[in-house]
């Protein structure tokens, strides 16, 4: 009787749990209600199914219990009974997987007025291009792809020359406007989700599969990838931001073309020396960095990170938050650079600089700091030398003292929280790995023995 009592309570408790619990469906933002009736046509199927079988076996329990000089039957075949569990098995399966099938077919059936955007998916992180005018996005090629030409656009196809690139995390789309998302990977597989636009999809190498969807509400919503791609696939966050169109059009104006990035001047590291002694007054006059003044070296690190911390910078990405002291200094110096000519130019000044060795500052156990640093090298390499296909920047040969007090910032969340600076906010998601300031100095005593 206890059993049957306990059954009794699971199947009540279940049932109240799906209904109270806080873990529902986030509010749908596209054309795809069509998905959220195929799931709670799986729950009804598979509730009324858990429900009618275990009080099924309740009713079981009771009937059947020991009694007093009863014996049990074996009754090892019935035809009929499998006959029936056939035929009520198959309508449920059939009811689960017939409008899911059909469901999936629309969601590859393109209407005709669907506008274009390539979604691009690497270790970790995701990049987004518009076809441009033409409407047709340009012919790409793995070995084209380098730091100047992250797309790996070819450059002799005219069909590319327009094509808007949208080098970071964030897309923007139009409200009420269908789009067709092409999806590529640069490396492995990932899997482009918008959990409040329902539909989602695989990104295979060498192949480009598509999806369609109208977005029918704004606001901001984070791109997840859905599919196990490597040490950082928790952290390869991206977000949609779903406009009016005339803010779309700001947004997508805002972005270079192709074109546009062939015919940027090259950087000159002359115009860029003139630049640099505000800088210098700071980070000294090789760059070389000063601890009295909180200012970190920048002779020796990779020319895109730079870039994108004094982009970070201006934009408030990096250095706005109320905690962050030391990036309020830098924020208005970044403010100097006037255009993106500008940080161009004192960047490839900075990288010419002739780097000087940094004295260490901090001790600790290097040998618990290698144990650690296990999880970083995945993406600053196993010297810390840094690695741009995964955006992440050198550390070894960096003033220790200006590395700690980051991994602190992002601990805390002084820096990596602007819900812009996704780069940042890949760091701040692996800081579980340090536990406490211990483990901190133990990891750049390690760095510094790089
Ligand atoms: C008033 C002093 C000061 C001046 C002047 C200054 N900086 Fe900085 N800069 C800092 C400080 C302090 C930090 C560290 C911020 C932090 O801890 O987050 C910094 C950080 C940076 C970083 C980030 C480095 C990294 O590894 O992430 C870059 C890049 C940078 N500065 C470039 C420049 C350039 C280029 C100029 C000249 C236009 C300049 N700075 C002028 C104080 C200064
Ligand atoms: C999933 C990839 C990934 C892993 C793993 C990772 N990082 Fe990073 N890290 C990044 C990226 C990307 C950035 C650049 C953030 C930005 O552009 O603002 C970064 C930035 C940093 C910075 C700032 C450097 C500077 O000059 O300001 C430090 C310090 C750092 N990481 C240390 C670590 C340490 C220590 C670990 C291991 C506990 C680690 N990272 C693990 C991706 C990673
Ligand atoms: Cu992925």
């Amino acid at each position: 009787m206890a059993m049957a009592v306990g059954l009794i309570v699971l199947i009540v408790i279940t049932v109240l749990f799906h209904f109270l619990s806080p873990w529902w469906l986030t509010p749908l933002a596209s054309n795809w209600s069509l998905l959220d009736s195929n799931l709670t046509l799986t729950f009804v199927v598979t509730g009324v199914v858990y429900i009618a079988l275990n009080g099924f076996l309740v009713w079981v329990v009771i009937k059947y219990r020991h009694r007093e000089g009863s014996k049990a039957h074996y009754e090892p075949e019935s035809t009929k009974i499998e006959w029936w569990l056939s035929i009520v098995t198959t309508v449920g399966v059939v009811a689960i997987l017939a409008p899911g099938l059909w469901a999936l077919a629309l969601v590859v059936k393109v209407p005709d007025n669907a506008k274009v955007v390539e979604v691009v998916g690497q270790q970790w992180h995701w990049s987004f291009r518009f076809p441009g005018e033409d409407g047709v996005l340009g012919q790409v090629a793995v070995g084209q792809m380098s730091v100047d030409n992250p797309f790996g656009m070819k450059p002799d196809d005219p069909a590319g020359l327009d094509d808007v690139l949208v080098a970071n995390g964030e897309l923007h789309l139009p409200l009420d406007t269908p789009y067709k998302f092409v999806l590529r990977s640069k490396d492995v597989l990932h899997n482009f989700t918008v959990p409040q636009f329902r539909v989602k999809m695989d990104l295979i190498p060498g192949m480009t599969p598509y999806v369609w969807l109208t977005p029918t509400r704004t606001g901001r919503f984070d791109i997840l990838c859905e599919e196990l791609c490597g040490i950082g696939h928790f952290a390869m966050r991206g977000a949609v931001v779903v406009d009016e169109q005339a803010a779309f059009d700001d947004w997508l104006d805002s972005y270079p073309t192709f074109a546009e990035v062939l015919a940027r001047p090259a950087p000159d590291a002359v115009a860029g020396q003139g630049l640099y002694p505000v800088c210098g007054a700071c980070h000294g006059a090789r760059g070389e960095g000063n601890e009295m003044l909180n200012a970190p070296k920048l002779a020796g690190q990779h020319g895109w990170y730079l870039k994108r911390q004094l982009k970070n910078f201006q934009l408030g990405l990096r250095g706005s938050n109320a905690s962050d002291t030391f990036g309020a200094q830098m924020a208005p110096m970044a403010a100097v650079l006037v255009d993106d000519a500008a940080i161009d130019n004192v960047v490839a000044y900075i990288t010419s600089l002739e780097e000087t060795e940094s004295p260490s500052t901090i001790s600790g156990d290097a040998v618990r700091g290698e144990e650690i640093f296990v999880t970083c090298k995945s993406c600053h390499g196993a010297q810390g030398q840094g690695i741009w296909a995964l955006n992440a920047p050198r550390l070894n040969g960096t003033n220790d003292w200006y590395i700690a007090r980051q991994l602190k910032n992002y601990k805390q969340g002084i820096r990596g929280s602007h819900p812009q600076d996704l780069y940042g906010k890949q760091m701040t998601l692996m800081m579980v790995v340090l536990r406490d300031d211990q483990a901190i100095n133990d990891l750049v005593a390690y760095i510094n023995t790089l």
